[in-house]
């Protein structure tokens, strides 16, 4: 099958495309799992932001398509809905695919008979794609396929959700960068490109999709991995990555600040794991002096260990600073080591 699969141009007004033109990260790697047999090609329209119509028209003119895939975000919706009709109206017998966080937080949007729309896969798209791909192909019936919503001449129908992929497995190949046709992507003037650490978050803010989208669960690609594709990122011009790292990034930082001013950090992942190591510690002989919280932990609140931890004896000397990165003015490293500096026992050094 010849595939043709585009990011949606619009661009929210602190992320205008002038500064900020990054690559869908999605269109990639979903062409990455496709099975090798199929012509697949990539569009960002970010990146004819002023062009779209005539774009969407040459591009279907020129490539083909048998499928055409859109990735959309929400508040991108309208626009999708536009360029779905004017697909049609180009080319009236391709299949269309939509996918993204839209899609698969709100299927029903994409539903109507009108908007001509034949599948929408719902959460990580790579593995449902691809066998969606093939049963079209094959011309063979969509129910097996999991994580899907298709239309039928007796109306749509949801199939069961597909597991999280292992990415420590290897489920998920490498991103296919060449498949792109368009280029300039760049922020504030440096060549960028995308390049995946990890998914999924353990935390829950009430403003962010990633929850909804994919349950709460963490996930890391394999270090090699990470190594070469951000090689494959620096070999076709990238000097500039963005990381997409949803969740230990803050963790590490502070870590590597910590070690930088010889203090020895020990890492919890939640307030379980946290009340553990301090016990432990504490009954080895070598309590914690301090204990950075922060306020949004998976299980527990930050607040919640704190009461837990002021209702132990051993623990009641251990100092506390509570950390958030959802605070509109998140403490910087000076605020940081002024912080530690008020703590008795303290020795940030270098900092
Ligand atoms: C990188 C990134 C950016 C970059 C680049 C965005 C781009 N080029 O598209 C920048 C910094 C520019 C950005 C900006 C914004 N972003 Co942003 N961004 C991300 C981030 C961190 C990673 C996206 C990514 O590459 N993921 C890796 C790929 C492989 O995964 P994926 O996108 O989920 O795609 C999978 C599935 O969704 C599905 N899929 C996706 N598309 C398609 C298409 C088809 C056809 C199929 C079959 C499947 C499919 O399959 C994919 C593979 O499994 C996500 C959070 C996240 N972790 O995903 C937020 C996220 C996508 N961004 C979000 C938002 C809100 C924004 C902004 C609107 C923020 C703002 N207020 O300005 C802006 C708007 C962007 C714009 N165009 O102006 C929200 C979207 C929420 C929603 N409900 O729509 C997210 C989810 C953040 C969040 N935590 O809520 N963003
Ligand atoms: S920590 Fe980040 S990715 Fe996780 S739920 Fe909060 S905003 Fe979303």
């Amino acid at each position: 099958m010849r595939i043709l699969l585009l990011s949606m141009p619009n661009s929210f007004e602190h992320t205008p495309s002038l500064a900020i033109r990054i690559p869908n990260g999605a269109l990639a790697s979903l062409a990455g799992n496709l099975d090798p047999q199929h012509a697949v090609a990539i569009a960002d329209l970010i990146l004819v932001q002023n062009a779209v119509q005539a774009s969407v028209e040459r591009l279907v003119r020129d490539w083909q398509p048998d499928l055409i895939g859109l990735s959309v975000m929400t508040f991108q919706r309208g626009t999708a809905r536009r360029i779905i009709a004017l697909a049609r109206a180009l080319r009236p017998g391709v299949k269309i695919v939509v996918g993204g966080y839209d899609p698969s937080l709100a299927p029903d949007a994409y539903m109507h008979p009108a908007l001509g729309v034949d599948a929408i896969v719902c959460g990580e798209g790579e593995l449902t794609f691809r066998e969606l791909v093939r049963a079209f192909d094959e011309k063979r019936e969509l129910d097996g396929i999991a994580g899907l919503c298709f239309r039928t001449p007796d109306g749509w129908r949801r199939t069961p959700p597909r597991a999280i992929a292992r990415l420590d497995a290897g489920e998920v190949a490498m991103p296919r960068r060449d498949a792109r046709l368009l280029t300039g992507y760049t922020f504030l003037g440096r060549s960028i490109d995308v390049v995946e650490t990890s998914r999924g978050c353990t935390f829950d803010c009430s403003f962010c999709s990633i929850i909804e989208m994919r349950g709460r669960n963490f996930h890391r690609f394999p270090l090699e991995r990470v190594l070469t594709d951000i090689a494959d990122a620096r070999s076709r011009g990238a000097r500039a990555v963005f990381i997409v790292d949803d969740n230990v990034t803050n963790r590490r930082i502070l870590e590597e600040w910590l070690r930088g001013w010889q203090m020895e950090p020990t890492a919890v992942g939640d307030a379980a794991a946290a009340l553990d190591a301090l016990r432990r510690g504490a009954a080895s002989g070598r309590p914690y002096a301090l204990a950075l919280v922060d306020a949004s932990m998976p299980d527990a609140g930050g607040m919640e260990l704190v009461a837990m931890m002021r209702q132990r004896k051993e623990l009641i000397a251990t100092r506390v600073i509570l950390l958030t990165s959802s605070d509109p003015a998140p403490p910087g490293k000076a605020d940081f080591r002024r912080a530690l500096t008020s703590c008795p026992g303290l020795d940030p050094r270098g900092a």
